[in-house]
């Protein structure tokens, strides 16, 4: 018989390659769709077209806002593992929308534990829990299991609630809830107001001559930037252990911003050179003088996460997880993505 799984945020980043994996591993995959006035499933349609998947992949209306539609799906569905990974992702948008972030990326989590633990509490729990809870202090790092947490957005204090609650319903009630700590993981199908395909989106469309230059904001900070193919194979790890527990996902490597710009442009045989400090730094072609990449403090937040460096020991010694893709291949990879959208428009 497969094995049921039920996602949320399916049609995100991290819900196109897990469905793609649980499917390759023979699970029926069910996720929820909010109704958006354009399709919002373009990252899932190679799943939905495939007909290798018809009969085992289900699409059903739903919203983490709505706990009375999260319980009939649970009911009506029944999985064997839940994938809890729908929310309001973005930390700089969540300074713009705190309640709603709360509302969805905090509250979203406990409506989907108490379906669970109101229809059956033998449904294995995953929560995308996140780095962001370390809040990057510099005197944490390399940020483990054990590190405390020191949320620095709305979105990072809406996700601690979550943490607690995935914590709280299994020392409470016996439940098989997971805590992932991931850390920064990209693909070409991150979300395009993520820094990292921001970077590579637009050096794609500046070699087509569709854009002149980059505008970012902070360029020190550091993060442990990974693959998202790899992260979703640690998440499905976690629900086939015999004992329910939290991980941290992560490189075990750091690079500033400024380090990733540089690796993406040489890419493309572009070198940059930085001149200037602070709002006022830019980076030019070193060969043409073109300025490529300026500051707008339009993208600094109230508050930064200066230094995410994870540590992975744990799941690499309990789990067998490991990272696959290097530094340099996740910048390649997301960026032949992006050149091939524009190739033969220039
Ligand atoms: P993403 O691409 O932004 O996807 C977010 C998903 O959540 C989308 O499917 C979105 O649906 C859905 N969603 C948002 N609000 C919803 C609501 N009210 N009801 C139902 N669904 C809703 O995020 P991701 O990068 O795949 O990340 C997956 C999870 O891991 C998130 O919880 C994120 O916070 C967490 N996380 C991510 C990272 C990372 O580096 N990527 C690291 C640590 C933790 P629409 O398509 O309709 O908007
Ligand atoms: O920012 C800086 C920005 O938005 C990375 C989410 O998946 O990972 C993600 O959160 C860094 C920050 O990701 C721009 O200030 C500079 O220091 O790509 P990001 P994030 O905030 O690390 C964690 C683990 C999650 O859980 C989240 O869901 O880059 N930065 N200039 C910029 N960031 C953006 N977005 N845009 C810029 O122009």
């Amino acid at each position: 018989m497969s094995k049921v799984a039920f996602i949320t945020g399916i049609t995100g980043q991290d819900g196109s390659y897990l469905s793609e994996l649980l499917l390759s591993k023979d699970y029926e995959v069910h996720g929820i769709i909010r109704r958006h006035s354009t399709s919002g499933t373009e990252k899932i349609d190679h799943i939905l077209d495939d007909r290798r998947f018809s009969g085992k992949f289900f699409l059903h209306y739903g919203d983490l806002t709505d706990s009375n539609n999260l319980t009939a799906l649970i009911r009506k569905i029944s999985p064997d593992e839940v994938y809890s990974l729908a929310a309001q992702s973005n930390v700089g948008t969540s300074f713009e929308i705190p309640e709603y972030t709360a509302e969805v990326t905090g509250v979203g989590t406990v409506r989907l534990l108490e379906a669970i633990r109101q229809i059956n509490p033998k449904i294995k729990f995953y929560q995308a829990s996140t780095s962001e809870l370390f809040g990057g202090l510099p005197e944490t790092a390399p940020q483990s299991e054990t590190t405390p947490f020191h949320p620095r957005s709305p979105y990072a204090v809406a996700k601690l609630y979550s943490y607690w609650i995935t914590v709280n319903y299994r020392e409470s009630y016996g439940m098989f809830t997971c805590n992932g700590i991931l850390f920064n993981h990209e693909s070409p199908r991150r979300g395009t107001d993520f820094v990292t395909r921001k970077i590579t989106l637009a050096i794609a469309k500046i070699m087509a001559g569709k854009q002149e230059k980059i505008s970012l904001g902070n360029l020190n900070a550091k993060r442990d930037w990974g693959f998202a193919g790899d992260y979703v194979e640690g998440m499905w790890r976690m629900l086939q252990q015999d004992k329910p527990d939290d991980y941290v996902l992560a490189t075990g490597e750091t690079h500033t911003v400024r380090e990733f710009v540089e690796a993406a442009f040489n890419e493309v045989d572009i070198k940059i050179e930085w001149k200037g400090t602070g709002v006022d730094e830019k980076g030019y072609c070193a060969k043409t003088g073109k300025l490529l990449v300026d500051v707008d403090p339009k993208f600094f937040r109230p508050a930064e996460v200066d230094l995410l460096l994870g540590d992975p020991t744990k799941a690499e010694k309990n789990l067998g997880w490991r990272r696959k893709v290097s530094f340099k291949e996740l910048i390649k990879i997301m960026l032949d993505s992006d050149m091939a959208k524009y190739k033969g428009e220039i």
